[in-house]
């Protein structure tokens, strides 16, 4: 099984288009395995699919994308559906990082981290993955540092994604430096 095209398909069924998939999602984005099966078997490619693969590709991915729990998977980020992912606000440790394209720094210096096409602003926990984040844009990316502390002192709205992944409101930037 090609499980780097069922990990992409998986995330733009949950992150993207529930709807194309006949998905029913509850509000923190979970969706019962059983349909998101029913939905894959429809196409050839994947009509051998089971539960076992999902658990595979979650256990053995560099990213934790996704999570499986009382028979439902859902995405941890990513988003970009018109219904609003419910996340818990919490604390941020005092720095976060985002990686980001050369080209995109005279924007944001002027308007901040706006979350695009997705529903929240992605920072990372290391400056490693920040980096990774950044080289999906540029070969040569760069790293901003993000006084989340402060920022959340501040009213700006922190989720946690993952270990690795916080998400994050609109970041001003003044909260905003560009790093080494
Ligand atoms: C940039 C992947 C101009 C922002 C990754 C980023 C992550 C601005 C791009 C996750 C801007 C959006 C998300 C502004 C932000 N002006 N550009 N004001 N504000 N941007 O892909 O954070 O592999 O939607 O810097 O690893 O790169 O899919 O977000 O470059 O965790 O699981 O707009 O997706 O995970 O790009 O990546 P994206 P992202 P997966």
């Amino acid at each position: 099984m090609d499980d780097r095209a069922l990990s992409k398909e998986i995330s733009y069924a949950l992150r993207h288009a529930p709807w194309e998939y006949e998905l029913e999602m509850d509000e923190e984005g979970a969706v019962p395995v059983v349909q998101l099966l029913d939905a894959l078997h429809r196409s050839t490619k994947w009509k051998n699919v089971s539960e076992e693969d999902f658990a595979r590709i979650i256990a053995q991915s560099d990213k934790k994308r996704f999570e499986l729990k009382d028979g439902k998977i859902r995405a941890y980020y990513g988003h970009s559906i018109p219904m609003k992912i419910k996340k818990e606000r919490q604390m941020p440790p005092d720095i976060l990082y985002h990686g980001t394209a050369r080209r995109f720094l005279t924007s944001i210096k002027e308007k901040g981290l706006l979350p695009q096409n997705r529903q929240y602003v992605h920072l990372s926990q290391d400056v490693e993955t920040a980096a990774n984040v950044g080289s999906r844009h540029d070969a040569k990316p760069c790293i901003l540092v993000i006084d989340a502390k402060v920022a959340w002192s501040d009213g700006v709205g922190f989720y946690l994604g993952n270990e690795k992944v916080w998400l994050a409101d609109a970041v001003p930037p003044k909260y905003i430096r560009e790093g080494k």
